[in-house]
């Protein structure tokens, strides 16, 4: 059964005018490790751990600028945004189609939140905190392209014609701001369409992006903005000792105007001085050291890297399902060809090797979870391979092969195949991004024995499962496997209205 919404009635929890406060359990294990002969070295005891949180329940209306305005995703999202606003229909060879967010785990997934009369019952993940209405967001942002974003939504092939007439009242007056733009991070292929740049140093474009997001601020009345990049994939910049290793570093790099700091990392810079929350939604090293720091010392959220979207997210399931069910995968091998602007730039094999590696590393932490499996540093081949075919557009055709062994050296291969809209995938993940970011920044928690309420550490883990290589703070695990990010997401939200985690043990009923 489906409920709309529901409130928590708890000793532990507290609706309060301005916020929600609750106080939780953390049920976890400490391990010790004894140097001793015997049959067991490690000890596990199981520890609670008292923690306070606090959710500031007052929705800020909230500013989106996304870098890359005017590409597939971004006027993809815009266009969605604005059709779900309008409550616009159309008609399809099919039926009459209503606009929807589906895709989105926030708006259009749901949680368990008991049982009633013997009947699971379900409430909309949106429901267990207040949470921006998509519908009422304001975009805004740059592009190095000054095309409108109506003129970019029929550039990017992506939503059907009738659909875009009926948009393009609400998008033609919609004009990206001008970009800062480096050809040496970006394919060749791209100089063509840069007609809307940012002249002047390094510096004076991180102060240009400061400006913008100010005026913007002023101008549309939002309280809050975040900035999230969804434009060209760029080559990995070097990570140098004295260029961007630290703070000091990368600032007195930026005041020397050098060459090695990208695009996305002055944004990124812009974004962490200004306080606004960034995520990187491509997969280069935007956050090289010297921006995360600036970003930790500042308390100024970050997240990314490079939306999980498809092949990627199928990838995390099944690879943590072979491996949970004891079999091992030996070879993975995946393929995509698709035909829009991002499979261009792509082309370029630096560009290529940037996708490579946040598509690659995808497995490590399930093929590292079972010592059965595999032997210490042992992983299965894994192959990526991106091909540019112009006449599919954004319909990006995936084929995986993943061979793994079995039972007794026998041998099983699982081949699949997808054929969807890159951007139909990647515009609700990117709202998603946005909407959780904002969430985060009301949240505040102490655990016991600290003295004040704090935020989540600024570099923002719970994205991670939007995110093919999940940004973590320094010294923490990435966790990879699909249904773990969803769990820690939902179970950390479901603990600020003081609700156990979602164990599915079911022991009524046993
Ligand atoms: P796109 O090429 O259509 O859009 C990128 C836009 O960014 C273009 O309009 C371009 O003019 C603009 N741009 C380039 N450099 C810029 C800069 N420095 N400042 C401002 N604007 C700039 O690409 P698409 O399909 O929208 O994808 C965007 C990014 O998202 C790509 O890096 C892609 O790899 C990444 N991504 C996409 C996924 C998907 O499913 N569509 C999934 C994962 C990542
Ligand atoms: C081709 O790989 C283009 C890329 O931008 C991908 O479409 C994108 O990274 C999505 O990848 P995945 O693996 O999450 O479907």
């Amino acid at each position: 059964m489906f409920i709309e919404n529901f409130k928590v009635d708890s000793p532990n929890v507290r609706y309060g005018e301005e916020a929600i406060e609750a106080v939780y359990h953390y049920e976890t294990t400490e391990l010790v490790h004894e140097n001793r002969e015997g049959d067991y070295q490690w000890v596990v005891k199981p520890k609670t751990v008292g923690y306070d949180f606090k959710t500031d329940t007052r929705v800020p209306k909230l500013g989106v600028m996304l870098v890359g305005w005017g590409g597939n995703n971004g006027s993809t999202l815009t266009a969605g945004v604005i059709a779900n606003k309008e409550g616009i229909s159309w008609a399809t060879k099919d039926k009459v189609q209503q606009a929807n967010y589906f895709g989105s785990l926030t708006q259009a997934s749901t949680i368990r939140v008991g049982s009633f009369n013997g009947e699971e019952i379900y409430a909309p993940f949106k429901s267990l905190l207040p949470m921006v209405d998509p519908n009422n967001i304001v975009f805004g942002g740059w592009d190095i392209s000054d095309m409108n974003l109506a003129d970019a939504m029929a550039r990017a092939k992506v939503l059907d014609l009738v659909l875009q007439k009926q948009l393009r009242p609400y998008m033609e007056s919609m004009v990206p701001l001008p970009g800062i733009f480096d050809p040496d991070f970006v394919a060749a292929n791209q100089g063509a369409r840069a007609n809307n740049v940012i002249k002047g140093t390094k510096k004076e474009q991180v102060q240009q992006i400061i400006k913008d997001i100010r005026e913007f601020k002023e101008k549309t009345k939002v309280d809050k903005v975040v900035v999230l990049w969804t434009a060209n994939t760029e080559r990995y910049s070097n990570v140098v000792v004295g260029l961007n290793d630290t703070v000091e570093n990368l600032m007195a790099s930026l005041e020397k105007n050098d060459a090695e700091i990208s695009p996305s990392t002055l944004y990124g810079i812009a974004c962490v001085l200004e306080n606004v929350p960034y995520i990187n939604g491509s997969p280069q090293n935007t956050f090289v050291p010297g921006l995360i720091d600036l970003a930790i010392q500042r308390n100024s959220l970050i997240g990314g890297d490079d939306f999980k979207s498809g092949q990627t997210k199928m990838k995390s399931v099944l690879v943590d399902f072979l491996v949970g069910a004891g079999i091992k995968p030996t070879s993975i091998v995946s393929y995509n060809h698709l035909g829009n602007n991002d499979g261009m730039n792509l082309s370029a094999p630096q560009t290529f090797r940037s996708k490579e590696i946040s598509k690659s590393n995808v497995v490590d932490d399930m093929v590292s979870s079972n010592g059965i499996l595999y032997e210490t540093g042992e992983h299965p081949d894994h192959v990526i391979v991106i091909k540019y075919v112009p006449y599919v557009g954004d319909s990006k055709r995936a084929m995986d092969e993943y061979t793994s062994e079995i039972f007794m050296g026998g041998r099983s291969t699982i081949v699949l195949h997808n054929t969807c809209e890159d951007s139909l995938l990647a515009a609700p993940i990117i709202l998603d991004l946005v909407l959780l970011a904002e969430l985060s920044t009301r949240i505040q928690l102490k655990a016991e024995g600290e003295d004040k309420f704090h935020s989540f550490h600024p570099v923002s883990a719970i994205l991670s499962y939007l995110t093919k290589a999940p940004l973590v703070p320094p010294g923490t695990p990435v966790v990879n496997a699909l249904s773990k990010q969803r769990a820690m997401l939902e179970n950390i939200l479901r603990a600020c209205v003081g609700l156990a985690p979602e164990n599915n043990m079911n022991l009524e009923n046993k």
